[in-house]
């Protein structure tokens, strides 16, 4: 793993709240999750702690008896830090820092956190600029900036310590600045999307760390950045690359998903995410090695309906298959997801069966489209017969008027020839 936050590294605690009789594997793999977070951020844990709970504490998440317990091991432990896997309210981190003397966190502050150190590009880092001021806005008391001057390193980069100390109202007006800046960056890759039209679009998608981005390398050949490493793209990515039948199409690649990704990132990513959204065909992207693969596809497809995604037509993409040595394993894969490819983005093992499916897929894809042909013009009508799959049929006095189903192979012909008649926003279909 690289570490992306400030130095030296610091020293955490990590805490698990979780209701009576969860299964103490979900729960140690969720803290193994946040390790991982923590070291990409720049932290080692010392120390993990749960504690089962009807629900949390109101005022301090975990009881009396454990914040004393708690307290003792920063102490003996030189923790910097105290991070918890769930989400903390307010209200709750104060009375927390208060007690501990140390700096508290949850989940999305350090997600937040790689993200901040992971952006390159002036859109990603006006999307996370504002995810963390929405984030921060309901923490900002005295109390938050009081602590946030004291300690430096996770959880306080970013929007900097000085715009910290300035008041609600300042971060409402740069949160609607941030906010106007994306919307000019998104009039931009609207333009940059309209020279891109007629071509299928697949969109790569999957859980941070899949192997998304080196997927895109093996399929497209496009140099874009593979890391061992969480949330490694933050931007997407459009490639054109030629499918094995010679026909060419885009390819993109965005970010990752994660268990309990912020809201406010999903929000303000909404843009980068746009590539995703508006794809013809998704390719779910799912690491083959991890052990938890289940919860990971499980999480990238509630991600999907939440951005109202789930219903374009996805191919499960099982990668690393280099890592998986049990053949029982991957066999059973085919039975439990039908129509999954296990694929190695490193060796290209089945990259061609990949290619082939996306063919297949590719043909199968059409766009609906209406058009209204005047009486005197008949003899487009016969045409557009000819090029298209008549699905409906009016006639009218001022012509004939037609619903028309056109593969994608066709469209951008179709369209230049018959955009005279064209009446209908465009919108894809699969047969
Ligand atoms: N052994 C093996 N490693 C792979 C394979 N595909 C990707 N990796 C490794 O997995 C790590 C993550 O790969 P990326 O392509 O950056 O993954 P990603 O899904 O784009 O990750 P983020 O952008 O961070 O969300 C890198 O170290 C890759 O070299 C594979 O098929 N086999
Ligand atoms: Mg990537």
């Amino acid at each position: 793993m690289h570490e992306v936050g400030l130095k030296p590294r610091e020293r955490a605690i990590i805490v698990a709240v979780v209701r009576k009789g969860t299964n103490p594997d979900i729960v140690s793999e969720h803290l193994d999750e946040l390790e991982q977070l923590l070291d990409t951020a720049g932290a080692d844990v010392a120390l993990r702690i749960y504690q089962e709970r009807v629900r949390p504490e109101t005022a301090t998440a975990i009881g009396t008896g454990k914040l004393q317990e708690l307290k003792e091991f920063v102490e003996l432990e030189h923790a910097s830090m105290v991070v918890f896997d769930d989400e903390l309210t307010p209200l709750q981190v104060r009375n927390l820092e208060k007690e501990l003397n140390v700096k508290v966190l949850d989940r999305s502050g350090v997600i937040l956190d790689i993200f901040a150190a992971n952006a390159r590009s002036v859109e990603s880092k006006t999307q996370v600029e504002l995810a963390q001021l929405e984030y921060l806005l309901p923490r900002l008391t005295r109390m938050w900036t009081h602590l946030s001057k004291q300690f430096g390193g996770i959880g306080t980069k970013g929007p900097g310590e000085t715009q910290i100390e300035t008041d609600r109202r300042m971060y409402r007006t740069r949160i609607q600045r941030l906010k106007e800046k994306l919307n000019q960056l998104d009039v931009q890759r609207e333009v940059q999307r309209k020279g891109r039209e007629g071509l299928p679009r697949f969109a790569l998608v999957g859980y941070t760390n899949a192997g998304k981005s080196s997927l895109m390398q093996a399929i497209s050949q496009a140099e874009v950045l593979v890391e061992d490493r969480l949330f490694a793209t933050l931007d997407s990515t459009v490639r054109a690359f030629s499918l094995p039948n010679g026909k060419r199409a885009l390819l993109s690649d965005t970010v990752g998903f994660i268990r309990k990704l912020p809201p406010q990132l999903v929000a303000s990513f909404r843009s980068t995410l746009a590539e995703t959204v508006e794809a013809d065909v998704l390719l779910h992207v799912v690491d083959a090695s991890n052990p938890f693969y289940p919860d990971h596809i499980a999480v990238v497809e509630e991600t999907l309906t939440s951005l109202g995604a789930h219903s374009i037509p996805t191919i499960l993409v099982f990668n690393k298959s280099d890592l998986v040595h049990d053949q029982f394993l991957l066999a059973d894969l085919g039975n439990t997801y039908p129509g999954c490819i296990a694929v190695s983005a490193v060796t290209g093992h089945n990259i061609d069966v990949l290619l082939q499916r996306m063919v297949d897929v590719a043909d199968r894809l059409s766009t609906m489209r209406s058009l209204v042909v005047p009486w005197e013009n008949m003899q487009a009508a016969s045409k557009i017969y000819d090029l298209a799959e008549v699905i409906e049929r009016t006639d009218g006095d001022e012509g004939m008027s037609l619903s028309v189903k056109i593969s994608s192979d066709k469209l951008a012909e179709f369209e230049q020839r018959f955009a005279a008649y064209l009446v209908a926003v465009p919108q894809h279909t699969t047969s």
